[in-house]
């Protein structure tokens, strides 16, 4: 006897509606729909196209019924930090606009350089990345949208708001906004008006397991059924440290997408401020958990550098470049993946070239040298990521877990677990919609704790190993990084 799942996961390169089947010794997913997801530019601003996205959902969920049958419930998981504002008759004022737009530049510094630099850290207990919703708002403050706004809905949120009618902030996904209270996990509102924001905003908060509620009528026609929407761990980070077939708790995993979110498991936060200058987050997991790790920039620069050659007429089969780069000699060049110049859209190779040239290096200009360059250095930033969260929390690190489309990359894999000393188990590919769909089956009784998930996990799921090998001389990558980090 199994039950089925609904697991709706967007990312940020590519969405998936996904059915999940769960039993006793049974968890398999059937991928039903996938699609892109396109940003748009509209009049000079980035946004989500989020109504083409929900339009992609609905068929999906039309899909899996038909093929399926009715979902014993829905979730409804995507990336972090952004937003969509509703007026008091719950209407969307605008598209989302998307992480990566340029409206957030320098209000980072000047919030954390007003309230002082350990203020926000001890509240919320975050890193700063330039897009958190705090400071995503704080450029928003003074646009007609937020002003005639009621309600301010995270992504999932909104989904679920769009297939039920029910408003409310999932709390894994929340503690992104950098408005959350690290220790209560309560909206710290205080801080939200002391930065002039509107609290009122910011919607009841709900836990993973909470039920929205059966679908909008309209909305059950459209798809052929009704189910029950399920909050799992909205945000797509969280539902993929679920999905991470660990046994013990001596492990880092790696969410290995858009980005490489690159850390490990707590059960408390880390507040130091060797963590803070490190920017470590301490964002909220499920039960209570603590997810501590830092943003690598991940396969956006792969990602990027793709879409650039795709654009300019080069050939870019993704295979081909990765089978092309296992050839070319590690090291050549190496870059900080996570310089701020990376993270718009844009031609990546050109500033990968131009960040080799000002550091001296060899510059990388054919397709296979640049992705080279690209994995050998998102090895080494996998390493000292893992390696400085380890020591600043005091946990011991046996195997390194990564998960998400980056399991599929056997090179960056192999270099990771060459680059960090320690053995990788790579897969499974779709943690994020496995974890989505555990936790739906802990909400209907299934499953009964996140051990007895992993349990599952690691007796169902097929995973590579990858031992550490011998050759590179990562320490003095590691030592060249450094002095180029102060050279740009
Ligand atoms: P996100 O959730 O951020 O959209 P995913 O976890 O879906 O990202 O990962 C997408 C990435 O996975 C792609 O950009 C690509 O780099 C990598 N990937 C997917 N399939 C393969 C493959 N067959 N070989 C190597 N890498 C792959
Ligand atoms: C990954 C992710 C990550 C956030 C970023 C905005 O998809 O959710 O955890 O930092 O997107």
């Amino acid at each position: 006897m199994t039950s089925l799942f609904a697991a709706v996961d967007l990312g940020a390169s590519s969405g998936r509606v996904v059915a999940g089947r769960v039993g006793p010794e049974t968890l398999e997913l059937t991928e039903g729909h996938r699609f892109v997801n396109e940003p748009v530019r509209l009049a000079g601003t980035l946004h989500w196209n989020v109504a083409g996205l929900y339009a992609e959902i609905l068929r999906g969920l039309r899909f899996l019924g038909r093929d399926h049958g009715v979902p014993t419930s829905i979730g409804v998981d995507s990336w972090a930090v952004d937003y969509g504002l509703l007026d008091d008759a719950g209407a969307l004022l605008g598209p989302p606009v998307h992480y990566r737009d340029e409206r957030t530049e320098g209000v980072a510094e000047e919030i954390n350089r007003r309230l002082g630099p350990d203020a926000l850290y001890q509240r919320t207990g975050l890193q700063i990345l330039p897009f958190n919703t705090i400071y995503q708002l704080v450029a928003a403050r003074d646009t007609a949208a937020y002003r005639a706004a009621h309600d301010l809905l995270l992504v999932p949120d909104l989904i679920g708001y769009w297939l039920t009618g029910a408003r409310g902030a999932e709390v894994t996904n929340a503690s992104t906004t950098q408005l959350l209270d690290v220790h209560t996990r309560t909206w710290d509102t205080a801080l939200a008006s002391s930065l002039g924001l509107r609290p009122e905003l910011l919607p009841a908060l709900r836990q993973p397991g909470e039920s929205l509620g059966g679908l909008r009528e309209d909305v059950a026609t459209e798809v052929g059924f009704d189910a029950p929407v399920v909050a799992v761990a909205s945000h797509d980070t969280a539902s993929a440290v679920i999905g991470v077939p660990a046994v013990g708790d001596r492990f880092a995993y790696i969410s290995c997408g858009t980005w490489g979110l690159a850390g490990l498991e707590l059960d408390r936060p880390v507040l130091s401020s060797a963590s803070r200058e490190a920017n470590f987050t301490n964002e909220a997991g499920i039960d209570g958990t603590v997810r501590y790790l830092r943003n690598v920039m991940g396969l956006w620069l792969l990602q990027e550098s793709v879409r650039w050659w795709e654009r300019s007429g080069l050939p870019a089969d993704l295979p081909t470049l990765l089978a092309d780069a296992a050839g070319v000699p590690a090291g050549r060049t190496v870059i900080d993946v996570d310089d701020a110049r990376f993270l718009p859209p844009g031609d990546m190779p050109g500033r990968i070239a131009a960040y080799a040239a000002e550091t001296g290096q060899p510059v990388p200009s054919a397709p296979d040298e640049i992705v080279r360059c690209i994995l050998d250095s998102l090895a080494l930033a996998f390493r000292r990521t893992l390696r400085e969260a380890a020591d600043l929390a005091s946990h011991d690190v046996d195997v390194v877990h990564i998960v998400g489309g980056g399991a599929r990359n056997a090179l960056l894999c192999q270099l990771t677990a060459d680059a960090t000393g320690l053995p990788v188990v790579a897969g499974p590919v779709e943690a994020t919609a496995l974890g989505n769909v555990l936790v739906q089956a802990r909400a209907a009784g299934l499953i009964a704790d996140l051990s007895d998930a992993r349990r599952l996990l690691a007796a169902t799921q097929a995973t590579v190993r990858y031992e550490p090998r011998p050759g590179i001389d990562w320490d003095s990558l590691a030592g060249r990084l450094a002095s180029s980090i102060a050279k740009v």
